[in-house]
Order: C-alpha cells, then sequence, then structure tokens
C-alpha cells in the first residue's frame, strides 16, 4: 500500500532565505507549527525543520530545538525530522549536537558542496560521525544527495557502518543548487540508478527545478518534499503564497499520477521510526 502513496515532505522554512525579504517564511514557532498543521491537512507526513531566533537568523540553539520538536509532536501527527545541515556557517560540533533534541529523523549530507557562493562542508569524518550518533540514539537520517558524487558516498557510508535505524534507506536527491547537480530528468534518473537497492528516495528540485523534478520523480516512483525552504516563487513571477500552497500542489500531483499522499503513520511505517510520542512505542 505504502508503495502506492506518495511520501510528501514539507521543508518550510531553510537557513538560506531572511524574513525581511519573504514575509510569509515560518520564523517563530507559532508561524512554525501552524504552518506545519496547515501542511498536514494539506497532505504532507514528514516536516523538515530549521529553526530560527529572536531576531529571525539561523541557529542551532539545542533548547529551541527540543521546544520546537515537543511543539510539533503537539500539534501535529506529522514525522519530525530536524536540519544537521544548518546554515554554511554553523560549526560541524554544533550540526552533531542537534541529534541531542531526539527528533524522529535528521538529514545527513552525503558530501561537500559549492552552496552559491559558500560552501556546504561535509566532510567525510563528520559522515561517518553523525551516522554513527544517529544509530546509537535510533534516529532514522535521511540522506541528502546534491551530487552523484554522494550517492556514491552513501553506498560508501552504507558498506563501511551497515545500515541506518530501522533498516530502511531514505534519500532525498536536492537538485539545481548551484554548485550541485542540475534540477534534469536526466540528472535525476542517472542519481536514481546508483542509489543502494530496496532504498526509498524524495526529490526537490530547487526554484525552476521545483516542477520538472517532481513530475519526473512522481513519473519514476519516486517521493517529493517541497517547501519554501527550496522555492520562493509558485510560478514566474508569482511568490509563494505559503508552504500549504506548495503541499496542496504537490498533493495534486500525485493524487493525478495515481499515487496520493501518503499520512504521518504510512510514513512512520515506510521510514521505520521510531515512536518517541508520549506514550509511543515502535
Ligand atoms: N542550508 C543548507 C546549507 C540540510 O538541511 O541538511 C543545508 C541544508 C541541508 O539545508
Ligand atoms: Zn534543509
Amino acid at each position: 500500500m505504502v508503495g502506492e502513496q506518495t511520501l510528501i515532505t514539507v521543508a518550510p522554512t531553510g537557513a538560506e532565505t531572511a524574513k525581511v525579504d519573504v514575509p510569509a517564511l515560518p520564523v517563530t514557532l507559532d508561524e512554525l507549527v501552524s504552518t506545519a498543521r496547515a501542511c498536514e491537512a494539506a497532505g504532507a507526513a514528514m516536516v523538515h525543520v530549521h529553526i530560527r531566533d529572536e531576531r529571525a537568523a539561523p541557529t542551532l540553539d539545542l533548547v529551541r530545538l527540543k521546544d520546537t520538536v515537543a511543539a510539533l509532536r503537539e500539534g501535529t501527527q506529522l514525522v519530525v525530522q530536524l536540519s544537521t545541515g544548518g546554515s554554511v556557517h554553523d560549526p560541524l560540533e554544533s550540526r552533531l549536537a542537534v541529534l541531542d533534541a531526539e527528533p524522529d529523523s535528521c538529514s545527513l549530507t552525503c558530501g561537500t558542496v559549492n552552496f552559491g557562493d559558500e560552501v556546504f562542508l561535509n566532510p567525510w569524518p563528520f559522515m561517518v560521525e553523525l551516522y554513527t550518533r544517529t544509530q546509537a540514539l535510533e534516529v532514522v537520517p535521511e540522506f541528502e544527495l546534491f551530487d552523484l558524487g554522494q550517492v556514491a558516498a552513501l553506498n560508501r557510508l552504507l558498506d563501511h557502518l551497515g545500515a541506518p535505524f530501522g533498516g530502511h534507506v531514505h534519500c532525498d536527491l536536492v537538485m539545481g543548487v548551484p554548485g550541485g547537480m542540475p534540477a534534469t530528468p536526466d540528472a535525476l534518473m542517472a542519481a536514481v540508478r546508483m542509489l543502494p537497492d530496496g532504498a526509498s528516495w524524495s526529490a526537490t528540485g530547487v526554484g525552476r527545478g521545483t516542477l520538472p523534478v517532481a513530475l519526473t520523480a512522481l513519473a519514476a516512483g519516486g517521493h517529493l518534499r517541497v517547501g519554501m525552504e527550496d522555492t520562493l516563487n509558485f510560478a514566474k513571477g508569482v511568490p509563494v503564497r505559503d508552504n500549504a500552497q506548495l503541499v496542496e500542489r504537490a498533493a495534486t500531483l500525485a493524487g493525478l499520477a495515481g499515487r496520493p499522499p501518503m499520512t504521518p503513520d504510512d510514513a512512520r511505517s515506510l521510514l521505520n521510526v521510531k515512536d518517541r510520542r508520549r506514550g509511543g512505542e515502535r
């Protein structure tokens, strides 16, 4: 049943966009929770979370991260995935500490990549340490893959350190970042062909790549990640209204593809996340 459905992940905030430039960006805890609720109602099953401080700047403050996880668990059924990518300026140590907030899932990027004018740093020893921590702390990693070399690095990681917590490999192909692989059907299919056997995957096209990547992913049996972390224009010259608008469109496309959105509970089964909800048990 799960194979016939689409996992929609919403990435509502990211670390790159300023609230002053995009007022619809959710940056406070209240904004994040109400966004998450609206996106769940529209068909999202997982939320990929970056948080901001009182000045709306990206932060990895552990108290805020813990409060955020608790508030999202209280206000939604969504699988809560914390970003360990943070912003390109975050130290590796703080990115490792994200797991102490005990999310259901966390992102884990499989290599260093140019990121516009910046560098998104993910050296091999950092990947190994982060992955080992996910296994020890029973957090399901989602492998973020920005280029083909990172798919090879994912395979190397699994060969060296074995299966992730829960036993299932889930990836997100992030396409169209300046410095990473382009947001094209050809690049997407080349990456998918290199994934480990049995892995599930979603795809994310940044900016103008959003629709080509989403349509290709659905046609190829993949899942979708959408949201204002990656997409700020709904159409050429038309700013996104809010995250729910992007999830609604993804849900419509998934329905047209014959693979409607899966529920958060189905996503929990697909990913094998540990149930950390109050009174919950895996
Ligand atoms: N903000 C980017 C530098 C992730 O969340 O793990 C990294 C990123 C990936 O967004
Ligand atoms: Zn992110």
